[in-house]
């Protein structure tokens, strides 16, 4: 654990097919709009977001970091670039970093590119389109996460507003949950499009889906704090919950003894501690 410095915030991905609404999303959670949100795929770098004011740099696979254009976030060369560096004042960002990803099965970029980024991740919010949800490559790449990252993300079933009537909405509902049951903290169906609109309307908000799948999310990121507070590496690489170290005990408040300088030329003597002082961690 870093000393004197807060503890690390979880690292929250954004994965999914192409199109799903990724970036919508991390625009939606920040209330701001840096990303692009496009019709066609995007060949875009995975974009680490972080609370700040530092302006944007791209750090390449070499490790050396080079600054870039916000608005020109696509002309970035995604083969030796490793991820975009974006700093953003946005309250969400107060309390994790968000990743934007590119899609999983983009047939105009190698997996390499997301899949080298997956080691920095601690959670996932798995954006998949309700029209074609959770196709065989989704099952596929997800079957592959350990069981820690699983536990503590979340399925977004999007663009649910293209699904018009009810016994559909249903069908796909009931046969998502049952083909990812157990692999996720919490399934939720949305309209990114319509919680965008809503704007302060909460009734609309609510109704887009998005009212109670935030509501999980500030529950999931609580959760998340307190296990990213026990270690600096990413939950990724641990793989399930056991091989993090365990919580810092509570300490009760003890006084220490002090330490007095002994006259010179004098042995040390064997003392007892007169108290003990548990470590942190
Ligand atoms: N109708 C509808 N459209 C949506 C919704 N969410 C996203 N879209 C649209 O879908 C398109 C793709 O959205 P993006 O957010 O760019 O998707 P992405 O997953 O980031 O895509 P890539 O980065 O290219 O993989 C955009 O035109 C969005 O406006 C939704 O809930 N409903
Ligand atoms: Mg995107």
């Amino acid at each position: 654990m870093s000393t004197g410095t807060a503890p690390r915030k979880p690292r929250i991905a954004l994965m999914g097919e192409f199109s799903a609404g990724k970036s919508t999303l991390s625009n939606l959670l920040m209330g701001v709009r840096p990303l692009p949100e496009k019709v066609t795929a995007t060949r875009l770098s995975p974009v680490w977001i972080k609370y700040g004011s530092e302006a944007p740099y791209r750090v390449n696979v070499d490790g050396s970091q080079s600054p870039v254009s916000i608005n020109r976030l696509e002309d970035v060369p995604v083969e030796e670039t490793r991820y975009i560096n974006l700093s953003i004042e946005a309250d969400i960002l107060e309390v994790c970093d968000l990743i934007d990803f590119p899609g999983i099965s983009d047939p105009n970029m190698s997996s390499i590119v997301w899949e080298r980024m997956l080691e920095e991740i601690d959670a996932v919010i798995w954006c998949t389109h309700a029209n074609q949800a959770w196709r065989q490559s989704e099952a596929a790449v997800w079957e592959n996460m350990p069981e820690i990252v699983q536990q503590n993300s979340i399925l977004l079933i999007t663009r649910y507003d293209k699904l018009t009537n009810e016994r559909d909405r249903l069908r796909v509902f009931k046969r998502v949950s049952r083909e990812t049951k157990g692999q996720f903290g919490g399934i939720f169906p949305v309209s990114l499009l319509q919680a965008i609109k809503a704007g302060e309307d909460y009734e609309l908000w609510d109704a887009s889906g998005a009212g109670p799948f935030t509501e999980h999310l500030i529950d999931t990121i609580e959760k998340l704090s307190a296990l990213t507070a026990r270690t600096d590496h990413p939950l990724y690489t641990h793989g399930t919950e056991d091989s993090i170290p365990a919580p810092a005990p509570i300490v009760p408040r003890s006084v220490s003894p002090r330490r007095v300088a002994r006259p010179e030329g004098t042995e040390r003597r064997k003392t007892r501690p007169i108290t003990r002082i548990e470590p942190q961690n």
